[in-house]
Formats: structure tokens, sequence, C-alpha cells
């Protein structure tokens, strides 16, 4: 699974020079407008890397000034698509070039798996990037069969100007599921990474110039949330937004952008998803995708397997082997190519999962291993694999998203009842099932509300597949053709067939 390490990839890892810091605007890297600058941390050690440009509202204006006269004025929307694919795919090539130092930027600033960055996150967003510029010359409307005698058609034109706002767990692959397709759909946008996070947006921004993305196409705008974040959602002249966060922001996001010009909204939101292990799962296959489920990018992923419900006849089993495992699991630097978790990305998220924990150990849970934060060398935000059991849906730990490294477990006896606790939940983003039958599988994947559902497998993405939420986890889809749609309006085109008066 996607913990393996390859120490080759990392006896070579240097911490890059921090070129970038300030906003990107039309083009250009310039302070804000205030001057005002913020810190962005490395959560190995709490220390600061850089001083960030802040930006706000008037930084904001700037910059979605400069994608509307890049919208109305410039080449980029009416680029024929091969010509926009060329450049995409140029872009690609220069990640691939950068990967290293890429990497390394998630790794200081999200606490990160360097490996994972170098293998796996960097190079797949270079393959998104390809993946949309393979379709850059392939949007196309429909010719309709009337029902009177017109010949009418459809066209697929780019949505606008789009506002994209970025959480911190994924900072490069989050920012390509969204950029890329609306670049590739002929959008101009306004990025703001996630305050925790901002270097590799930066640094993305200084390839798309250099691979010839004309100035005012793609702007990043680096700041906070209320003030960077919320001037996106309620600005008037933003055709669309795609968020990624919390159910909490998203609420503001979609308030905000009803407020004010009727923009599209789509959110892709928080999620605490089951994974359902059956009577007849492999023990170890089970217990494996159990743990990386969960533990994957330490626990700071919005699909993670927070809530295991295990079959009675293995449970006793699956629960040992589980222990035995998360005791194992190394935690510590993300540039060391043993470790399998990193620190959690900031004081706040560490915090907040710590006070989790707290919560389910007053709630009666069981707590079966970990529940506590791990001192090495008295710095950094790390905290140890933790395992609670016996959990009810009713509990703060099984109904809210941790995002961190703890996971809810309970058995369950039959089909119906796993189907009706997995589903006891506000949120609806992914779904796991493991079982060799395939009736089971069927019948399980089409009765969870969820937008992802993964039999005998977790965490497989594919630039191909769309994902997305159902219930409070949001709606609209990132990744695959679906998420392309998303930056294009349809435009009907209708005109009468001969020259009678209708
Ligand atoms: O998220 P926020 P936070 C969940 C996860 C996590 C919790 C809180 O449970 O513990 O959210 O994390 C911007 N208007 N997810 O507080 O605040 C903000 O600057 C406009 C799930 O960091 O939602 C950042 O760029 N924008 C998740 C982005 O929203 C605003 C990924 C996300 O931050 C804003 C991250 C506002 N008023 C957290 N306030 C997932 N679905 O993968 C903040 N932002």
């Amino acid at each position: 699974m996607g913990s393996h390490c390859d120490e080759s990839l990392v006896t070579s890892a240097k911490i890059p020079t921090i070129k970038f810091t300030k906003l990107f605007i039309n083009g250009e890297f310039v302070d804000s407008i205030s001057g005002k600058t913020f810190e962005t941390i490395d959560p190995r050690t709490g220390d600061v890397i850089a001083r960030i440009a802040e930006g706000d509202k008037e930084d904001v204006d700037l910059a979605v000034k400069a994608a509307h006269d890049a919208f109305d004025h410039g080449p980029w929307p009416r680029l024929p698509g091969s010509e926009r694919a060329r450049i995409l795919m140029k872009f690609a090539d220069l990640i691939d070039q950068n990967v290293e130092d890429l990497a390394a930027l998630d790794t200081i600033d999200a606490g990160k798996l360097f490996s994972m960055g170098k293998a796996v996150d960097i190079p797949n967003v270079a393959s998104t990037l390809r993946y949309y510029a393979g379709a850059a010359d392939k949007i196309h409307g429909d010719v309709l069969k009337m029902s009177r005698e017109f010949h009418a058609y459809t066209l697929r034109e780019p949505i606008g100007v789009v506002g994209h706002i970025i959480p911190w767990n994924y900072p490069s692959t989050l920012l390509f599921l969204k950029i890329s397709p609306a670049l590739a759909a002929g959008c101009t946008m306004v990025v703001k990474p996630a305050e925790q996070t901002p270097l590799s947006a930066l640094y993305y921004a200084h390839l798309a110039k250099q691979a010839g993305i004309p100035d005012g196409v793609l702007n990043v705008v680096t700041g906070f949330g209320p003030t960077a974040g919320a001037a996106i959602s309620s600005h008037m002249d933003i055709d669309a937004i795609s968020f990624t966060g919390s159910s909490e922001v998203g609420r503001k996001v979609m308030h905000a952008a009803a407020e004010s010009n009727l923009k599209v909204v789509s959110l892709e939101l928080g999620g605490k998803s089951p994974l359902i292990i059956f009577d007849d799962a492999d023990i170890e296959v089970a217990a494996q995708l159990a743990l990386v489920g969960i533990l994957f990018n330490k626990g700071e992923i919005c699909v993670a397997s927070s809530r295991v419900y295990v079959q009675e006849g293995i449970y006793d089993e699956v629960v040992k082997k589980l222990v035995e495992k998360a005791k194992a699991w190394v935690v510590g630097d993300p540039f060391d190519p043993k470790v399998q978790q990193g620190p959690q990305v900031d004081k706040k998220q560490f915090e907040k999962i710590l006070s989790y924990i707290e919560h389910g150990k007053r709630e009666g849970a069981t707590l079966l291993t970990g529940g506590k934060p791990l001192e090495l060398g008295g710095k950094g935000y790390y905290i140890e694999p933790t395992i609670f059991t016996d959990f009810k849906e009713d509990m703060l730990i099984a109904k809210d998203e941790i995002f961190g490294p703890v996971m809810a477990l309970a058995k369950f006896k039959t089909i119906d009842e796993a189907i009706e606790r997995a589903n006891k939940t506000k949120y609806g983003l992914a779904a796991g099932i493991v079982t060799k039958d395939l009736n089971v599988a069927n019948t399980v994947s089409r009765s969870i509300r969820a937008g992802t559902i993964w039999i005998n497998c977790y965490f497989a993405f594919d630039n191909d597949c769309p994902f997305g939420g159902y219930k409070m986890s949001g709606f609209g889809r990132d990744s695959g053709l679906e998420a392309l749609h998303k930056y294009l309006h349809v435009k009907s085109v209708v005109t009468p067939l001969y020259n009678t008066p209708w």
C-alpha cells in the first residue's frame, strides 16, 4: 500500500531554498497591498519556515480583475483545445523536472512523507494535468433531435473566472484536482491555498508561467480563510467556486455565494467513512486495509476509514492483528524513509485530535492502543496510532471527522446491521467493503449512501474516477470527466430549419 518507502528515494533529499513567498497576480509575484505577511510553520519542529504575503479582499479584487481580463480579452479561452493541451503538457513536464523540490516543500509545510510525495503525489499531479490536457481538444456539445422543425445544438463553453479554495492535507493533489480541469476547459482562476501550506502552490505558479500559461489565467492569493477565502466566495465577478475543506466552512462558502452573485458552487467536505469487514475476509489483508485506511497521511484524509465494522466471527483475530500492526507503525520525521507517519499539520489540528481522544475515553469507548502525543525530542505535532473499540454511533469519536490517526472499531452480526450502522452518519464520502462474496459486495455497495465505494481495496483513486460526496460531504465531483464538466456551461443554440414563421 501507499506507506511503503524506498530508501533510495530519500538519500538525496534536501530542503529547498524558499524562493516564492509573494502573491502571484497577473503573472507577477507581488507583495500584498497591506504589506502584511504571515508565518508558515514546519510541523516537524514548530519552527517558522518563511513569511508569506498575506492577501486580503483588495488583493483578491486585483487577482479577479486579472482573471477577468484574461478571460474576456486574453487568448486562453479562445485557444484551440490542442494548444491549451500542449501548454498543460509542458507544465506537467516541468513538474516532473522539479519533483524533488515540490515534494520537499509539502513535507516541510504539511508534514507529509517525502518518499510518498516524490514517488506518488507529485508525479500524480503531473498525470492529472496530462489527463485533462488530453481532454482539452475533445470538448464539444451535441446535435439535438428537436420535437419541432428546428436545428439545434449545444456548445460547451468555459464557465468563466473560477475561485478555488484549497485545504492543507493534500496541498499539491487537491490543487491540481481543481486547476487542471478548469485550465483544460479554458477558464481563468484565482486560487487560495490553505494558510498552513502555501509554499508549493506558489512554486507551481512559477512553473505555470514558465510553461506558457498566459498572465492572469492562474492567480494565487495566499492568506487566511475569513479574509482572502471569504473575499473569493462572496466576489461578484467570480462565476464558480470549487471548495475543499470542512463542512462548517463549506456552509459559509455556499452562503456567501448565495448572498453575492449566485455563483456555481461545488463542495468537497469532510467524511466519516465506514470500512466493513465480513467473516469471509482474509484477516491479514483486512487488518492491513483497515490500518492503512486510517493511518495513511496521518489520518488527515477526507476518505479515511475512521469507522471500522468487523463481523463477529473474525472480530477477535482482526483486533489482535490491528493492534500488533498499529504498535509496529513507525511515526517520526517524514524525511526518514523508514517512517510511515509524520506530524499532524499544525498545533490546532494536533490539539483537536488529542481532545477527541479524551472525549473517546470519557464517552466509554475502550482504548485498545495509542491515545497519546509522541515525544520526539520534545518537538513537533506527532500522535500515536490510536484505536478505540466498543464505540456507538452517537459518540463524538464516531460522529465527527477527527482528521487524525484515530480509528473507531466495532463488532457487528448481520449484513443489515452493518449497512444500518455504516449509514448512521451525516457524511457520505466513501466506504470500503472486504468480502469474497459477490452478492454481499453488490448489496452493500448499493446500500451505502456515499460517493465512492471500494471493494477489497481502499484509496483506489484514479484520474478517470469521479470523486465527491453524498449528504454533508458536499456535492459536485473532482476527478474524471465529471470534473471537466463542472467548469463548462452548456449553451443551447436553436434556429428554424425552414424559413417558415413559427
Ligand atoms: O479547515 P477549513 P481547517 C476538515 C477536517 C479538519 C477540519 C478543520 O476535519 O480537522 O476540516 O480544518 C479556507 N471562507 N477538513 O480549519 O477552515 C481555509 O483558509 C472561505 C476536511 O483547516 O475548512 C482553507 O484554505 N474560505 C478537508 C480552506 O478553507 C475559508 C480538508 C480549508 O480550511 C473560510 C481540510 C471562509 N470563511 C479540512 N474559512 C477535506 N475535505 O479533505 C476557512 N477557509
